[in-house]
């Protein structure tokens, strides 16, 4: 069974929950308090080092990040799959890198705006376990 770390009030992890409930998928869901900075502890850091919900677990052990990669990983097969553009890559966990290192450089475009010295704030370890 999936294991979604969520937040009740998080549109990104609501996204997760809504297609869940439209595929009748069981999973559990483990509630962290964002606010208290529940994202940022070092056992989660080691299941999404973005540090951030919604992040779909497997039953083995291995993290998803990123909604958009987790909503496509989920609907692909599924009556909902025509709905999202396939996976080019053909993985979840590649467009889950992708997702994120686009916000990365649209963040760092912002900075370099505002700030031109402490441009490229690139995360230097980002890793995602593979989901296939
Ligand atoms: N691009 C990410 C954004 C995820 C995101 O910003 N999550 C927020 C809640 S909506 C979060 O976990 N914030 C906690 C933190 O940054 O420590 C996605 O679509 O999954």
């Amino acid at each position: 069974m999936y294991t979604l770390y969520d937040n009740l009030d998080s549109g990104n992890g609501y996204k997760i929950r809504l297609l869940l409930a439209q595929l009748q998928q069981p999973y559990h869901r483990v509630e962290l308090d964002i606010l208290r900075g529940a994202t940022r502890t070092p056992q989660f850091l080691a299941k999404n080092p973005n540090g951030r919900i919604p992040t779909l677990e497997f039953e083995d052990g291995q993290c998803l990040a990123e909604s958009n990669a987790i909503l496509c990983y989920l609907a692909e097969g599924s009556a909902f799959g025509a709905a999202v553009p396939r996976m080019a890559s053909g993985s979840a966990t590649t467009l889950a890198i992708r997702i994120m290192l686009k916000k990365c450089l649209e963040n760092n475009m912002k900075m370099w705006a505002l700030d031109p010295p402490n441009t490229l704030r690139m995360p230097t370890s980002f890793v995602l376990l593979s989901a296939e």
